[in-house]
C-alpha cells in the first residue's frame, strides 16, 4: 500500500486537469501572440481558464491576474517590487512579515533587509497565529507593505487576513497575502478581505506545477518583473505558459466545487484521525483544529526524531514530512515549532500529515496502526525518552494533551 500525506507539499493533478491541458500540448500548441489559427484556437481558452481564476477568488474584472511560474516568484516579485518603488524612492522605509512566512517570503524580506529597508518580523503565539493588533501596533507613515500568509503550511494555522486587510486599507498601507495553503481549503474573497496583491500555486491544488499567480488589485503599483514581449499586460514577458494557464483553471474550478467536501468531509476524517494519534502519549499538536484549514496536523511524538518516524513511514509507503518540504533536507528543528517557543527536543519531533481530497480511510487506517508501530519501535531505541520520568512536563507551556 503506499499512502501519500504530504499534501501541502504538492498534490496529484486531477485527471479531469490533465485531460483539459492535454491538447494544448499536442494539438493547439501555437503561441498566443502568433497570427494565424493555431494562436486563435488558444484565444478562448485562455480567456475561460482566466475567468475561472477570478471567480475563483471573487477578483474584479479590472483587477490583474498575472501566471507567473509559481508561488515562490510571485512572492519575490511583490517584495521586490515593493522595494524598488517604494525603499529605494525614498517614500517608505518599512515592511511587516510575519515571522513563519515561507521562505520565499522571508529571505526576499532579509535580502531587501540588506538593501536598507527596515523590516518587522511579527511574532506568532502559543497558538501558531499572528495577532493582528501586532500589525497595528508597528504601523508608521513610513510602512509600505505588509505581508501575512493566509494559512501557515506547516500548521494549518489560519491568519486573521480579513483583520489584518481592514487595518492596512485603514492606514493605506499595501497588504499581500501568500494564500498558496488556502486555495481550495478556504472560501478565497480577495475583494472582502481588502488584499492587495495575492499568490497562489496551482500544484497545490491539483494543478499541475510550474504554473503560480500573482492578483493584483486595480489601481496597485508593480514593478514589471520581466521585460520583454509585453505578455501579461507588460508585467510579465514571455509566451504564456498555454498549457499551465488551461490547467490552472480548471484546478481552480473543481478546488472550488470541492470546496464543502473539503471542508467538511475531509474535516470529519482528520480529526477522528488526529483523536486517534492524540490517544499515543506523549503527543501535542500545533493550533487548535478550528482554527486550523481541514486537511493538516503537525503532530509532536515527544521523544521521536522527526527523521526517523518519516523511515519508518517511508519503509510502510506513507509519505509524510517534518514540516515545508524546502526545509526538510536541513534536518533543522521545524521552525513553526520553534517560533511557538516548543523546547529544542520537542521541536524536532515534529511530523506533518496532510491530506486530501483523494484521501482514503482506509488509508489513514493504515497510517494510524503503522505510526503506533513506529512510536513502539522508536521509543525503545531512544534515549531522551528513555531517561525521561513518567508525567514530565511537555515543553509546551499549557499544551499537552
Ligand atoms: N510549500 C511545503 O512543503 P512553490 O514551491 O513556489 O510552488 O510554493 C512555495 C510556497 C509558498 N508559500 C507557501 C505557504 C507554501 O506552502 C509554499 C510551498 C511546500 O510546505 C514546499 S516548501
Amino acid at each position: 500500500m503506499r499512502v501519500y500525506l504530504d499534501n501541502n507539499a504538492t498534490t496529484i493533478v486531477d485527471p479531469i486537469v490533465f485531460k483539459e491541458m492535454e491538447p494544448f500540448f499536442v494539438q493547439k500548441y501555437g503561441n498566443p501572440n502568433s497570427l494565424h489559427c493555431f494562436a486563435s484556437d488558444t484565444h478562448a481558452p485562455i480567456k475561460e481558464a482566466m475567468q475561472k481564476i477570478y471567480t475563483g477568488i471573487h477578483a474584479a474584472n479590472e483587477d490583474s491576474v498575472v501566471i507567473t511560474s509559481c508561488a515562490t516568484e510571485s512572492n519575490n516579485w511583490v517584495l521586490k517590487s515593493i522595494y524598488f518603488e517604494y525603499i529605494l524612492t525614498g517614500r517608505k522605509n518599512h515592511i511587516m512579515v510575519s515571522e513563519v512566512e515561507h521562505p520565499s517570503v522571508i529571505a526576499t524580506a532579509r535580502f531587501i533587509e540588506s538593501m536598507g529597508c527596515r523590516v518587522t518580523y511579527l511574532p506568532i503565539n502559543h497558538e501558531g497565529l499572528v495577532d493582528a493588533q501586532t500589525v497595528r501596533d508597528n504601523i508608521t507613515d513610513k510602512t509600505a507593505l505588509v505581508s501575512v500568509m493566509w494559512a501557515n503550511n506547516e500548521t494549518g494555522a489560519i491568519f486573521p487576513v480579513e483583520e489584518i486587510g481592514a487595518i492596512c486599507a485603514e492606514h493605506n498601507v499595501l497588504f499581500h497575502t501568500d494564500a498558496v495553503q488556502a486555495i481550495g481549503k478556504l472560501p478565497v474573497d480577495v475583494q472582502r478581505f481588502n488584499v492587495d496583491y495575492l499568490t497562489f500555486s496551482a500544484h497545490k491544488f491539483h494543478g499541475p506545477k510550474g504554473v503560480g499567480a500573482l492578483y493584483i488589485k486595480k489601481g496597485k503599483e508593480l514593478m514589471p518583473l520581466l521585460h520583454g514581449g509585453s505578455q501579461m499586460g507588460g508585467y510579465r514577458s514571455g509566451t504564456l505558459n498555454v498549457p499551465g494557464i488551461i490547467g490552472t483553471g480548471k484546478a481552480m474550478e473543481q478546488a472550488v466545487d470541492a470546496l464543502d467536501f473539503e471542508m467538511h468531509d475531509i474535516r470529519e476524517m482528520r480529526d477522528a484521525f488526529e483523536d486517534e494519534l492524540l490517544k499515543i502519549k506523549d503527543t501535542f499538536v500545533v493550533t487548535p483544529r478550528e482554527k486550523r484549514t481541514a486537511n493538516t496536523i503537525l503532530i509532536s511524538f515527544r521523544g521521536i526524531e522527526g527523521e526517523s518516524m518519516l523511515w519508518d513511514l517511508n519503509r510502510a509507503g506513507i509519505a509524510a514530512s517534518t514540516g515545508s518540504a524546502c526545509a526538510s533536507e536541513e534536518l533543522e528543528a521545524n521552525s513553526v515549532m520553534e517560533a511557538i517557543g516548543a523546547d529544542d527536543d520537542l521541536a524536532h519531533t515534529a511530523i506533518r500529515f496532510s491530506l486530501s481530497r483523494y484521501t482514503t480511510q482506509e488509508e489513514l487506517d493504515y497510517t494510524l496502526e503503522t505510526v503506533k508501530v513506529a512510536v513502539e519501535r522508536l521509543r525503545e531505541i531512544s534515549s531522551s525518552y528513555a531517561y525521561a520520568p513518567e508525567g514530565h512536563e511537555s515543553g509546551l507551556d499549557s499544551h499537552h494533551h
